[in-house]
């Protein structure tokens, strides 16, 4: 019988574990590669251990430490240390700092089209410009399919957008991504994959469709998935893979749920202004505002065209004293290369800074802009405050406007530069950096854990109550962001592994008094939000710090994908208002009465909670799965997995997980 299936249709087929392909119903899907970077890869490993997991199931599994790399103190040391330990013990590669971006060197090394990726970090879905089945998500749902177990998510419907066309000169794929954020902003692609076709795409490089991929978690997709085609091959030859080559194309008369249009031709250049990455306007509409701060670099723009492209643009010129060019290279591939092909020469004649290989000012790492000034980033995210600097205006653009404007100390269309637009030719090979990862061959099951004084166990919580009456100590509104609920940044990254400490932060950049007020509440607590709670990083410290300060309950207009699952991964009740209007009847300080908690989660119907305060009853509900019912009553999936195991037979279940 013809199928009719698109790519992303085809990808879970291959991949479907349980349920059915009905989108919304969930399913679990067979996982082939499983990523983390150290920010959230301590937690990963030390959820692994409260597992009892002694290796690693899954057929790729991989460390990166691309994030907390600046070394103020003992702590990203040690981490550092640790998660080296981990790696050799549980038998993941383990990619050491200084090697570059997870997304970037998982592509180069590793990345296979036609295999599914999960990754503990929301960027992970880049891998889908390979065409992999590619999806980030909290650290406990990596932990469990690094154990071998599915990655359950809610089926979703495929947003086929089509490209037709080649991108005119000046524009680059930054520039397509940014289009779709114009037309669908931070949550318009939820519950879709979006995936690309058409005559276009043969137009972009496999790093093109990294760049594109990697920014479909700005829209709130579930992930991106490109072709597998010539150049992809040429991409895989590239790095000395060819046999890593599978094609990968829609079924003939392929449909998708929702369909749309871009021609590549008509592209211009375009910039998110601050502080959403939503926020998208062409670039000549701000062109001319002054800047102090242009970084290039991150996983939005990680190709060494993208480097080069710069390169060329400030070639034989000088940046003003007043702007700092910083360069963070994404690979320790991408350097070999720049220095090799003399790009670099030209980087550093234009006056630029280099930084090393990693994230760095993307999540906060160092690079702060100065007060009140303009910082433009040819990175994924400008969420306010994400840079360090408070009320910062972080813009997000392509490698060209960003080289642009550094040379003319303001934001620059840069088609009015008024020389040749440089020719990007890819080289034939590039240098395999894969001598400098560490593989699993040389684990050893016997390797002793050091952790350093700020790591700190994962916090152990109870069953769900039956019945709990909590003050509302926040009320937010629409849109909040994992960096409102618990920031990045040099100073709070480093606690990362450390619970009892980052919980201090908790939603800091909304409520400075949050920890103090959540202490005295010592039953417990709730939050109110608006639309799309959670959104941005997968980090599941945004639910596993306010459940360790006594979150018991969310109620939100609705959810951010990942904040939804991370929520109760660890036992916090996500619960939806029946009629959005409602939220208007919760106010910070009122106190919420819920009744019969453990029989009405598993009822289908809205449930009644009752506001005290005003007394009256409000009708709230949940989305949730029958896995994720059970999850919630066990108090989170740690709980869950320890009571299925005593269930079964504790003793074989623990051995089984050990032995394998
Ligand atoms: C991000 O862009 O916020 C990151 C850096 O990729 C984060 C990582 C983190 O918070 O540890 C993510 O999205 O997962």
């Amino acid at each position: 019988m013809k199928t009719h299936m698109n790519i992303t249709q085809q990808l879970i087929k291959s991949h479907l574990v349980t349920g059915d392909m009905t989108p919304g119903s969930e399913i679990g899907l067979r996982i082939d590669h499983v990523l983390q970077q150290d920010a959230t890869g301590t937690l990963v490993m030390l959820e692994l251990q409260a597992m009892g997991l002694a290796k690693v199931k899954a057929e790729k599994a991989v460390q990166y430490v691309d994030h907390n790399l600046l070394q103020t103190d003992f702590k990203n040391a040690d981490d550092h240390a640790f998660l080296q330990a981990a790696t050799q013990k549980m038998g993941y590669y383990y990619s050491r700092a200084g090697n570059g971006i997870s997304h970037v060197v998982h592509m180069e090394q590793f990345g296979v089209p036609g295999k599914s990726l999960l990754g503990s970090d929301s960027h992970s879905c880049a891998g889908g410009g390979l065409g992999m089945l590619a999806i980030g998500t909290g650290g406990l749902d990596v932990a469990m399919a690094a154990a071998g177990e599915p990655y359950y998510v809610k089926m979703p419907k495929v947003l086929g957008v089509e490209l037709t066309g080649k991108l005119p000169e000046w524009v680059s794929a930054k520039d397509v991504v940014l289009e779709m954020l114009r037309r669908y902003d931070v949550k318009g692609a939820k519950g879709y994959v979006i995936e690309y076709y058409g005559e276009g795409i043969k137009n972009l490089s496999t790093w093109d469709r990294h760049v594109i991929a990697n920014m479909g978690t700005e829209m709130g997709a579930t992930s991106t998935v490109f072709p597998s085609d010539e150049r992809t091959k040429e991409f895989l030859t590239q790095q000395g893979r060819a046999d890593d080559w599978v094609e990968l194309k829609a079924e003939e008369d392929a449909t998708y749920d929702l369909t749309d249009h871009i021609d590549l031709s008509k592209v211009e250049p375009m910039i998110a202004c601050p502080c959403s990455p939503g926020n998208v306007v062409p670039v000549s509409k701000v062109a001319g505002r002054k800047i102090s701060q242009v970084v290039v670099g991150s996983s939005a723009n990680p190709g060494y065209r993208d480097f080069w492209m710069v390169s060329q643009i400030v070639k034989n010129k000088q940046v003003p004293a007043h702007i700092s060019l910083d360069v963070n290279p994404s690979s320790r591939q991408t350097i070999q290369t720049l220095t090799a092909d003399g790009a670099m020469g030209e980087l550093m004649g234009s006056g630029a800074r280099f930084h090393q290989t990693g994230c760095m000012g993307c999540i906060g790492m160092g690079q702060a802009p100065a007060s009140g000034k303009i910082s433009l980033r040819t990175m994924p995210r400008n969420f306010s405050g994400r840079s360090g600097t408070k009320d910062d205006q972080v813009y997000l653009c392509s490698p060209e406007t960003a080289a642009a404007s550094a040379l003319n100390g303001e934001i620059t269309d840069p088609r009015t530069l008024g020389f040749d637009y440089p020719k990007f030719e890819e080289p034939n090979q590039v240098k395999s950096g894969l001598t400098v990862i560490f593989p699993p061959e040389k684990s050893k099951s016997k390797v002793k854990l050091e952790m350093g004084p700020n790591i700190k166990p994962i916090p152990k919580f109870g069953r769900l109550e039956c019945e709990f009456q909590l003050p509302v100590i926040l009320k937010m509104g629409d849109n909040i962001s994992t960096d409102e609920i618990l920031k990045a940044g040099a100073e709070v990254l480093p606690l990362r592994s450390n619970i009892p400490e980052i919980s201090k932060y908790a939603y800091q950049a909304l409520s400075k008094d949050f920890y103090k007020r959540a202490k005295l509440s010592s039953d417990g607590h709730i939050v109110i939000a608006g639309e799309n709670y959670a959104q941005g990083s997968s980090r599941e410290h945004a639910a596993l710090a306010p459940r360790y300060l006594g979150q018991k309950a969310v109620i939100a207009k609705s959810y951010a994908r990942i904040g939804w699952q991370n929520l109760v991964n660890f036992g916090i009740i996500p619960f939806e208002f029946e009629d959005p209007s409602d939220y208007h009847d919760i106010d910070e300080n009122d106190v919420i009465l819920f009744t019969e908690l453990r029989e009405a989660i598993q009822s289908d119907k809205p449930i009644l909670v009752k506001n005290i305060s005003i007394n009256k009853e409000i009708a709230v509900k949940t989305r949730l799965s029958e896995r994720q019912i059970r999850v919630l009553l066990a108090g989170g999936v740690i709980n869950d997995l320890k009571e299925r195991a005593e269930m079964v037979n504790s003793k074989k279940a623990v051995e089984e997980l050990a032995e394998a």
